[in-house]
């Protein structure tokens, strides 16, 4: 690895050029796609990293960008992965929205009439991305009363995790399918998809290979357990009570990002005047609910839970570094996780110069296949933030050279081989776009 140079000033300037045309292309008039060709509607997790992106381009954009995604949300609170643009051919992503059928499988559960969504979610980022966007502008969002729409309905997600997705009991929140912690095809999952049957290949028609590369994509075969797992959850009408999920796991990385966004819920409460207690004592409960639950001395990092057989899953995956967002971990576990993303496993500053997906030394590592080794932008995003929040300064400031020198060589890939900084997935990819202009306005010029 040679280790990333300050881009002069121009390179810069350059940099957020290119960085708003990814944004201003991937617009739709409401909300932005993650990809113009392998992604065309809005997804979750991706619209609160774009909206801290797009908060520095247009503070009312990014408003609009939240906006939109709750305005798909279900009566019972979830807030859908994907919410499908009706003008988009249906052969253009599969799961298309007649095989998540929300209007009629998810009617129970209080799916939006008049707009097609997925009936799966993602990681809560969006209280901890509705508050980067008011303390931004805080004028413009208290004229729009930004928060005060917002705050019921963020509310009402981290209550629908907290009643219908604490699985085992124990606080955290589980997901149901891979596609929910966003990290979709982690080594993580291999151990409880090999209990799945695969759907046919036969029986769906994949759109992703259409504009990706085999070998950067997941396998026919975890496709086809993707695909089982999704039509599953849809024919018990999305509940999650009742039977248990074949696929119940609790995952680090979306309970930090749960973390952060109750500490963020507390202070938009308080700016609205309403009482930020609840939240932060959700958040305690969550934390140390993640210390008790999560945590794992030997790795020294956090691993995944799986709920069907009690037990931890033994791999090492960047979400087990997430928590490092967490503020007010104990010493002890704050050092480890700093010791361990730098140490061999995640070779950050020595053998990687932006933290891999996966484990350089596990098994299954792979450095172009998706989430089993490349590094991804939103991820790295937060393991700056976490590393600063630790102390760990000049770790921080080397990553976030190398996100925006990596952002920029890559033509903002989705994703990148971690060693050589290769390009792999899909490009002008909005989150990459998104993370480089929120990095880039703590940057003084020249400087970084
Ligand atoms: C399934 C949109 C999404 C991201 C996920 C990423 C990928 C979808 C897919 O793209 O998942 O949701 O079709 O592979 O894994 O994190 O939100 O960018």
């Amino acid at each position: 690895m040679t280790p990333p140079t300050a881009p002069a000033s121009a390179a810069l300037r350059h940099l957020r050029d290119a960085s708003v045309r990814v944004l201003l292309t991937n617009w739709t008039g409401g909300s932005t796609v993650p990809s113009g060709n392998l992604y065309p509607h809005q997804w979750s997790w991706d619209s609160a990293f774009i909206a801290i992106g797009l908060r520095h381009l247009s503070p009312r954009r990014a408003q609009r960008e939240l906006e939109t995604l709750f305005g798909a949300q279900w009566d019972d609170g979830r807030v859908p992965h994907i919410v499908f643009n009706p003008a988009i051919p249906l052969d253009a992503y599969f799961p298309s929205p007649d095989f998540w059928r929300s209007g009629t499988a998810g009617r129970e559960a209080g799916a939006p009439r008049g707009i097609e969504t997925s009936g799966l979610v993602q990681p809560p980022v969006h209280a901890l991305a509705a508050w980067l966007v008011h303390e931004y502008d805080p004028q413009t969002s208290s004229r729009r009363g930004f928060l005060r729409r917002l705050y019921p309905r963020l509310t009402a997600w981290h209550d629908y995790l907290a009643v219908h997705r604490d699985l085992a009991g124990h606080g955290l929140a589980a997901v149901v399918h891979p596609w929910e912690p966003g990290m979709d095809n982690s080594p993580c999952w291999d151990t409880p998809l090999s209990r799945i049957v695969p759907a046919p290949a036969s029986s769906f028609r994949r759109a992703d290979l259409a504009h990706g590369a085999a070998a950067d994509r997941p396998t026919d075969l975890d496709y086809g357990r993707y695909v089982r797992l999704a039509a599953g959850y849809r024919d018990r009408r999305y509940r999650d009570g009742g039977a248990p999920h074949p696929f119940a796991v609790e995952d680090p990385g979306f309970n930090a990002l749960y973390i952060v966004s109750e500490h963020a819920l507390a202070s938009i409460a308080e700016a609205l005047g309403e009482d930020p207690r609840p939240h932060r004592a959700r958040a305690r409960a969550l934390t140390t609910a993640l210390v008790e639950r999560l945590w794992d001395p030997q790795a020294g990092m956090f691993l995944c839970h799986d709920i069907g057989t009690g037990t931890l899953i033994p791999e090492r995956s960047v979400t087990g570094l997430l928590p490092l967002l967490v503020p007010g971990l104990p010493t002890g576990i704050a050092e480890a996780l700093l010791r361990t993303v730098t140490g061999d496993h995640f070779g950050l500053g020595s053998t990687t110069a932006l933290v891999p997906s996966y484990d350089l030394r596990g098994p299954a590592y792979d450095s172009a296949r998706y989430w089993r080794g490349p590094a991804w932008f939103n991820v790295n995003w937060a393991i700056e933030r976490g590393l600063r929040q630790y102390g760990a300064v000049p770790e921080a400031d080397a990553l976030k050279r190398a996100v925006l020198v990596s952002a920029g060589a890559s033509g903002f890939a989705e994703y990148v081989d971690p060693r050589t900084g290769r390009a792999r997935g899909t490009t002008d990819f909005s989150w990459t776009a998104a993370a480089v202009l929120d990095l880039l306005a703590t940057t003084p010029e020249g400087t970084a």
